[in-house]
């Protein structure tokens, strides 16, 4: 196999040697590190002047796109000034940039980069994944407005405040003048004060990913499965000969920008807990597979622990093995589903990995819509996520396991008869059809002991998609070169 030469290692460091040292100054930066964001603008472009914008990205903006390397340094930097408050004011500006296939095939047309889904693309493939879609298989839940434009690419403008977001995005844009149209953009925000790093649902978000096995990203931390960067960069390990010598260090992107209903998915919690005489919390806990603070149900299933929710060498390192009843993290809770770790072999689950990325848009619920139990503001999460094959990770992740009630497979009630039903993710779970009851297979109330159980019916997708997009993200190499030529 192929692979990156590899760095001279010390003689101490011997198993050092096999592994890839990735190509951080080529790589764009929220792939495989995530770029610093506090506000994210998401500019979905149609490429008007191809001869022009191949002109100004080869001379003007491909020098603007920000690194994983220079992410790397950024992080280091942060971590280093967190305890004094000064990371705040460092300039945390970034900017990425990719493209659906109708804009690589306007840049090099004819190209075939090998994956089906990114072919098709997000609009036809809504149908595979469960999206609601009209009897023609049109997406029924989009927004108008992204819906009946064109995308060629879009651009990631990111930043610590909203002012530096609009500067930048303002000096691109200009840069680019007619070779580009608008057609859809947005800008999302973290959320404010203590729900920082919390989605709408109010959970912590973003501490689970997979570690890289390459040489130059730092060790795991603890419960992290380290995987092949094949499966998120291509020019390495099984991806090291992509099916265009220019995807080099670029990697697929899924967009989907998930509206969640919060008063709808919070009184639901209320009635269906009070069915169940159990406190809303855990029954929220039990959903997700978290505690609202990040703390694993699986380390702690009676109570919320705040530390350990923050505590990165501890938050993630648990995988399911010692818990095949179920007593503590249901099998069909969001975290279970989507990343069953050692309840399948690893053979089966690391090619299954994604990497994650997203950040919430929108306002906070008003006490109006929590009063009302009803969703009027448009709120949820830009969920963006990186892996090297659009059909094999993200689609098969969001079909064969989240929508699918039957996943995890193989496992038995306490008295060893089988689960049927397990449950169709309760967070992301695609129903649009109605073709399945939504159910999950809940050992409550006397869990974590005793062997009781109940089914919880959901009667509603908590998710709503409100648009997607699949893109290509090239390496600076391609957008200097192969693509501007
Ligand atoms: Fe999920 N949520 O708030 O409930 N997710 N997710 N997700 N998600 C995770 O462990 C959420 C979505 C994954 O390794 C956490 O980092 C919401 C999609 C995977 O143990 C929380 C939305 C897909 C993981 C949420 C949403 C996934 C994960 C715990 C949409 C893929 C890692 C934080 C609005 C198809 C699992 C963490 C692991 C974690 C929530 C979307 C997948 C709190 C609200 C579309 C792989």
């Amino acid at each position: 196999m192929a692979i990156e030469p590899p760095r001279p290692a010390p003689a101490s460091e011997p198993h050092q040697l096999s592994k890839p040292v990735l190509d951080l100054d080529e790589i764009q930066g929220d792939v495989v590190i995530g770029l610093q964001k506090n506000f994210q603008r998401f500019i979905f472009f149609a490429i008007n002047d191809v001869a022009q914008f191949k002109s100004k990205m080869r001379g003007v903006l491909v020098e603007r796109i920000t690194t994983s390397e220079t992410v790397r340094a950024r992080d280091k930097e942060l971590s280093a000034l967190k305890n004094y408050d000064l990371h705040l004011m460092l300039p945390l500006v970034g900017f990425n940039i990719a493209f659906t296939k109708s804009g690589v095939d306007k840049l090099r047309p004819g190209v075939d980069l090998g994956d089906p889904s990114y072919d098709a693309g997000a609009r036809k493939q809504a149908k595979a994944i469960q999206d609601p879609v009209s009897a023609t298989g049109e997406p029924t839940t989009w927004l108008p407005d992204f819906a009946s434009h064109a995308i060629d690419g879009v651009m990631f403008v990111t930043g610590g405040t909203q002012e530096d977001v609009d500067e930048e995005s303002h000096t691109v844009l200009a840069l680019l003048g007619n070779a580009v149209g608008i057609s859809f953009e947005e800008t999302a925000n973290v959320r404010p004060g203590a729900e920082r790093g919390h989605e709408h649902f109010g959970f912590a978000d973003g501490i689970s990913q997979p570690a890289l096995d390459v040489t130059n990203l730092g060790d795991p931390k603890p419960g992290q499965d380290v995987v092949e960067p094949g499966l998120f960069v291509f020019g390495y390990g099984s991806k090291a000969t992509p099916p265009v010598a220019w995807m080099k260090n670029g990697s697929f992107m899924v967009f989907r920008r998930l509206r969640q209903l919060v008063p709808e998915f919070e009184s639901y919690l209320e009635s269906q807990a009070a069915t169940q005489s159990m406190d809303p919390v855990l029954l929220g806990g039990r959903l997700v597979g978290r505690w609202k603070s990040g703390a694993p149900m699986e380390l702690t299933p009676l109570q919320d622990d705040i530390e350990l929710g923050v505590d990165q060498g501890h938050n993630n390192d648990f995988d399911y093995s010692d818990d095949q009843a179920q007593r503590r993290c249901p099998f069909g809770a969001h975290i279970r589903k989507t990343n069953p770790r050692r309840d399948i072999a690893r053979q089966f689950l690391d090619i299954r990995r994604i990497i994650r990325a997203g950040i919430p848009y929108g306002p906070e619920v008003d006490p109006a819509e929590t009063a009302a139990k009803k969703s009027t503001g448009d709120r949820g999460l830009m969920f963006v996520c990186y892996q090297t094959s659009i059909v094999n990770q993200f689609e098969f992740v969001q079909q064969s396991w989240a929508n699918n009630p039957a996943f995890v497979f193989g496992k038995n009630h306490p008295d060893g008869t089988p689960i049927k039903v397990v449950g169709v993710d309760p967070i992301i779970g695609q129903n649009a059809d109605h073709s399945k009851e939504r159910t999950m297979d809940e050992p409550v109330p006397n869990y974590p002991t005793g062997s009781l159980r109940t089914t919880l019916h959901e009667p509603v997708d908590f998710i709503v998609p409100t648009a997607a997009a699949y893109f290509f993200v090239p390496s600076l190499d391609a957008l200097r070169n192969d693509l501007t030529a």
